[in-house]
This record gives structure tokens, sequence and C-alpha cells, in this order.
């Protein structure tokens, strides 16, 4: 299909193309992308850099001694990512904004990163398409607020919270159609991308690209 065109990028990514060119999906570390903005799959308290239980998320790797049998869980996590990339720094500013509840979007700088800003948002534990809607939109809210022009996803909720991927997929492109379709949001933007990290999401979103995004 020509309007899934691959082109190279200069991370470790690939970018890809629909007809609508402000659409892209990315696939590989959201952290490696110059951009405006990316988005955090972030917790309620926005402490995702610090305490002992972060310790353990930073560390990517966890192993667990049960009796005789060691267990070693790995875990990417992108808020980690995120915070280990950005430097301590990001945590102090998202302490200081006292936490963000589910469905809302918070902004902060970007620190170390090449993007500029990370908006943090806080995607519901389980399915529930209301909630994990308004934090696409409440993050889009975000970015023209601070008049910012590119922004990058992770696939939100659907690593530890739960989110069934397809489910949250077609959540997502959904809300991001519906919106640039609204009033003249379309003209504000530069480029909305899905960052994906997973192969399984590589192979949802390309069929749903389709879908949402069709060639005309
Ligand atoms: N770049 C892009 N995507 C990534 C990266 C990365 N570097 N690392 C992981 N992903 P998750 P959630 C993908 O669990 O389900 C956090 O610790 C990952 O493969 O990060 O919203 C918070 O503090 C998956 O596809 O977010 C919360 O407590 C997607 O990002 C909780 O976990 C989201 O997975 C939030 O859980």
């Amino acid at each position: 299909n020509k309007c899934l065109q691959k082109d190279s990028d200069t991370s470790s990514g690939l970018v890809q193309h629909g007809i609508n060119k402000k659409i892209s999906l990315f696939i590989g570390d959201i952290t490696a992308l110059e951009i405006d903005a990316i988005v955090n799959a972030a917790k309620k308290s926005l402490r995702g850099g610090g305490g002992a239980l972060n310790q353990i998320q930073h560390s990517s790797c966890c192993t667990w001694i049960t009796g005789s049998r060691m267990m070693k869980i790995m875990f990417n996590m992108v808020d980690g990512a995120i915070h280990r990339a950005a430097g301590p720094s990001l945590l102090e500013e998202c302490i200081a904004l006292g936490g963000c509840n589910t469905g809302d979007a918070k902004i902060t700088g970007g620190y170390k990163l090449p993007a500029k800003y990370v908006i943090h948002t806080v995607g519901p534990i389980g399915e529930n398409p209301e909630s994990l809607r308004s934090c696409y939109l409440k993050s889009l809210d975000q970015l023209l607020e601070n008049k910012l022009e590119s922004v990058a996803f992770p696939c939100i909720s659907t690593g530890v919270y739960g989110y069934p991927n397809d489910k949250a997929a077609e959540v997502a492109l959904k809300a991001i159609k519906e919106w640039l379709e609204t009033d003249d949001n379309i003209s504000k933007v530069q480029c909305i991308m899905f960052c994906l990290f997973l192969e399984k999401d590589v192979k949802v979103y390309e069929e749903l690209m389709q879908q949402y995004f069709p060639c005309t």
C-alpha cells in the first residue's frame, strides 16, 4: 500500500505515514524522539521516578526468589524509561504538580530528554473507554494550550494497567481522528505520532490505520 510507505528515521525505529501526513506510527523507544512533547503513561501520584518500588521499575527487571525457584519478570514501563532518560529534575517537577486524576493530563519540561515537554496522563486500570479517550483528548488540550505542534503517544494503559491492546488502539485512533475533525484542530498540529513498543501493537495499529485513516 503506497499510503503506508516506511521512511527511515534518525533514531532506532521507523516512521510510517498514513494518508494524513499528520498521523504517524513510530516503532521504538519514545524517549529517543526529538519532538515537542511525548506523552507519559503515568500513575496518579506522578511519582514515576522515585521510591523503592520505582527503584525496581527503574532496573527494568525484577527478581524474586521463592523457595528454590527464581522468577525473573521483565518490566517495560514507559514511565520508568521517561524518568530515567529525563533525569531527577523531572520527578521534582512532577511532585510539585500534586498528582493527576485518571483520564486527566499535566505537562512538565523534558529536561534531559530530546523532547521539549512531557505530558503526563493517567490511564484507566482495566478497560474503560471513556477514561482512556479522555487521556488522549486532555493530552491534546495540553499540547494546544502550550502552543506545541508535535506529540507522540505510547499505548496508554496497555501494559501494567491491562487494557486489551486492540481495544485500546481503537479508542486511541477514534479519539485522535474525531479530534482532528473537530473545529480547526488539524491546522494547529504538525504531527501526532503513535509510539509502538511491542510487536503486537504494530500489527494492531497497522490494520486500524487503514480503517481510521484510509487512503483516498
Ligand atoms: N517507549 C515507548 N513505549 C514503551 C516504552 C518506551 N520506552 N516502554 C514501555 N512502553 P506501561 P500503563 C510501552 O505499563 O499500562 C507505570 O509504571 C509498553 O510496552 O508503561 O499505562 C506507571 O507508573 C506498553 O505498550 O503503562 C503506572 O503505574 C505501553 O508503553 C503504570 O505503569 C504502556 O505500558 C501505567 O501502566
